[in-house]
Formats: C-alpha cells, structure tokens, sequence
C-alpha cells in the first residue's frame, strides 16, 4: 500500500538521524548490527558505514576472523550517507587498521558534528599483534581529539590513560580525567564486570565534574554487545537533543535491561537483547 501524502515523512521532518561507522558482527551481537538495532529502538533512523568485517570461527574457539573494507569503499560510503541525509551526530565504533583510521578521520574532520561518539574498540582477536599496536596508535592520535564523547571499558581506559591497574571508582575517575586531556570533552569509562564491586560502575567526566553510575552487576561475565550498545544509546539520544549527563544517564538504564534480558546463543558468551528496555516497562 501506498504512504498517503499526509502521513510521509519528509528529510528532517520529525524523526532525528543517528549516523554510525563501525564494522559488522557477523552473528549479529555486537557491532553495526548492534548499533542499527538500538537506533531503531530508541526512535531514531540509523544510517551506517561498514568499516570491516568480523566473522567469529566457531570451528576454532570462536575467534574473530577479520577483513578490513578498501579505504575508498569506506569513503564512497560516507560519501553517500552524507550526501543523503543531514547527518550532525556520530557513533565511530571498531576501525581495525591505520588505513581505515586515515579515510575515516579524514572524512569526520572534513565537516562539523554536533557529537562525535567514539566507541574506542582497540584489540580485535586475530589481529596481529604489530598491527594492534599501530591502530591503537592511530586512533589515538587522530580520532580521539575529534570525538565529543569517549566510552572506554576498563581495558581501554588503562590503555588511552597509560595506568597499569584500575581497581577502584577513585583510579577510573582520575584516568577519565586523563583520557580528557587527549581530546574528548565527555569521558565515560566504563568499570563494568572487571572493576571489583558488587555494582557496575560508570564514571562521566564533563571536563569539570565527576558523576559516578552504578547499576548492581548482572553476573560475573562479559555479556556481546553490551558496550556497542552504549555507546549507540547515547548517540540516538544525543541525535534526539538530549544533553550528555542525560543521554548517558538513560544509555545505562536501556543497556542494563539488555544485558538482563540477554540472549543464550551456541557462542560461549551470550549477546543483549536491545528490545529488553521495553518490555520491562510494559511486560
Ligand atoms: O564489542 C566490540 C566489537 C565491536 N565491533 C565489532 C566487533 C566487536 C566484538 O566482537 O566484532 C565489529
């Protein structure tokens, strides 16, 4: 059936875009995947970028095989979305190599966002170990000071702010406030499962203040896609024009209820249920 004239949407009318670069999950837990779902979720129109490709080997323990995409695919992509839509804020999740760093830096820094997300995904397994470093490196020096907001989990915050060991509230907010001086303005980093406690805790760092989130743990184990998640929750509210502290605020609760309501799978780990939010509010 036909979209009568009165109820089409036109460009920019009512729903609000969230744009995301980020590679695809082949099992559909994490990753873009994870991302376009949450879009949805949340009431936004996703629009999204592959950067590379992640295959997880179940006939080898599961590890990630990965396939970058060719620099100018990634730029032909960008090219498209933008030319589309009016697209101001951004989610940047798993890059993978140097080269895919270069074309998608290049690209964010040749326009102006409102909010540039970064999901700083730094070690995929099956990568070299070389080239690891110099992606992380990369991202580092040239995505980081265009970011707005930074998500970090535990690992990646000891990495970005160069500390050995973080196992209280106390270290992840100091080295939220180093991550702040590479560039970001908002710093959340993210304690999760590894940081000792009884609670889940996120700190926000506004470049001013320190706010502490704490949910109760959901288990003792890394649950797919929790932290793609976030970030895309943060992003959609962000796009809705929702300022940070609030977006960040409500990105804890909706991802909370997806890793509880999470999803068993033949993988060793389970992935989040991104409609789990709402069916705790109406169930
Ligand atoms: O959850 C981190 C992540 C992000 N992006 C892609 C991934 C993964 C983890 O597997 O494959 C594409």
């Amino acid at each position: 059936m036909l979209v009568s004239e009165d109820t089409q949407r036109t460009l920019g009318d009512v729903v609000d875009f969230a744009y995301v670069i980020a590679g695809s999950e082949a099992t559909g837990g994490a990753g873009l995947q994870a991302d376009l779902k949450t879009f949805q979720e949340l009431g936004v129109y996703g629009v999204g970028t592959i950067t590379c490709i992640v295959s997880f080997d179940p006939q080898h323990g599961w590890t990630h095989r990965f396939v970058p995409i060719e620099p100018t695919v990634i730029a032909d992509q960008i090219e498209a979305a933008t030319a589309t839509h009016d697209l101001d804020v951004v989610k940047v999740g798993m890059l993978g190599t140097p080269d895919t760093i270069d074309v998608v830096a290049d690209a964010l820094a040749a326009r102006s966002w409102r909010h540039v997300v970064l999901d700083p995904v730094l070690i995929c397994k099956g990568q070299e170990p070389g080239a690891a470093l110099d992606t992380d490196t990369a991202l580092r020096e040239k995505v980081l000071p265009l970011a707005t907001v930074v998500t970090p989990n535990l690992f990646e915050t000891k990495t970005l702010a160069g500390v050995d060991e973080i196992t209280t509230v106390d270290q992840l907010a100091d080295a939220a406030r180093r991550i702040a001086d590479l560039g970001p303005r908002y710093v959340i980093a993210k304690g999760g499962v590894d940081l000792p406690g009884d609670d889940a805790v996120d700190v926000l760092f506004d470049g001013d203040e320190v706010t502490v989130l704490r949910a109760p743990k959901v288990g003792t184990e890394r649950v797919s896609g929790a932290g793609c998640t976030l970030a895309a929750a943060i992003t959609a509210e962000l796009a809705k024009g929702v300022v940070v502290a609030d977006a960040v605020a409500f990105a804890k609760d909706f991802t909370t209820a997806a890793i509880a309501g999470r999803v068993a799978a033949h993988t060793p780990f389970d992935t989040v249920w991104q409609g789990a939010y709402v069916d705790q509010l109406d169930p």
